[in-house]
């Protein structure tokens, strides 16, 4: 849940990445590392097991001050999708403001895409949030593989659900920045309607996205690097 220190003029955000196990949220929060201004973003903490899977979670928090003076604060994380981590998925999803529920676009692992919305439904209810009312959009990823759901599948998804939909390739960073932004607009504006954000930060829509979404100005980006974080 948005957390408000008016007397120290922050506020914190929180995103979390769901979905089933290797659809690409790591990959997601990888390249958001790689784009963003260095000065704006904190380290990539990132806990891979020697099988490439996240065994806990990762997490990144991304910063910057308003015109008005506040520090806005939006840690990123994303979950471990291995069934064996339930425990640890339900911990991460707590108070969470937004959601981008990360599905792998093959259609071999259609119906792990559908366990996981369900177990991520479950996970939010559990933890006091609607699945209905917490803002979420959902990505498909690994749109450059062969046997992939058809761009007409993906258009009937966003059809039948409220969520908004977008495709990715996040290996080549296609897609992740289109994502992130559609997730913290949405979740702006519904903080917003609730807290009156806006006015008791004297903030706007767009100064947020832009000083979230501040990018690199180093001439060719900075080189990418993982950064190992001990989470233990
Ligand atoms: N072909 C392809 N592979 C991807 C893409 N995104 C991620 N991957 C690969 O899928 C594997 C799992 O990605 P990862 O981000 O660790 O998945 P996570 O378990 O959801 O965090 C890694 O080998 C990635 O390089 C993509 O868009 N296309
Ligand atoms: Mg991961």
């Amino acid at each position: 849940m948005v957390q408000f220190n008016l007397k120290q003029r922050e506020i914190t955000l929180k995103i979390v990445y769901y979905g089933p196990a290797l659809s690409g949220k790591t990959t997601n929060l990888q390249v958001i590392h790689q784009v963003l201004d260095p000065d704006s973003r904190g380290r990539l903490m990132v806990l891979d097991t020697s099988d490439d899977r996240t065994l806990f979670f990762d997490l990144m928090p991304v910063f910057f001050k308003t015109q008005s003076g506040f520090t806005v604060k939006v840690k990123i994380f994303t979950v471990p999708g291995q069934v064996m981590h339930n425990s640890t998925r339900r911990v991460v999803l707590q108070g969470a403001d937004g959601v981008v529920f990360t599905a792998d676009s093959q259609k071999s692992l259609s119906k792990a895409n559908k366990e996981s919305w369900r177990d991520m439904a479950n996970n939010l209810k559990i933890n006091g949030l609607d699945l209905n009312e917490i803002s979420m959009v959902i990505q498909f990823n690994k749109r450059d593989l062969p046997e992939v759901r058809s761009d007409d599948e993906i258009a009937e998804v966003a059809r039948r659900g409220k969520e908004p939909v977008y495709k990715a390739t996040a290996i080549r960073g296609k897609g992740v920045m289109e994502t992130l932004e559609g997730i913290l607009r949405l979740t702006w504006r519904s903080l917003n309607v609730k807290h009156n954000l806006e006015e008791k930060l004297q903030v706007t829509e767009n100064e947020f996205i832009t000083g979230v979404l501040k990018p690199s100005d180093r001439v060719g980006g900075p080189s990418f690097r993982q950064e190992e974080g001990d989470l233990r």
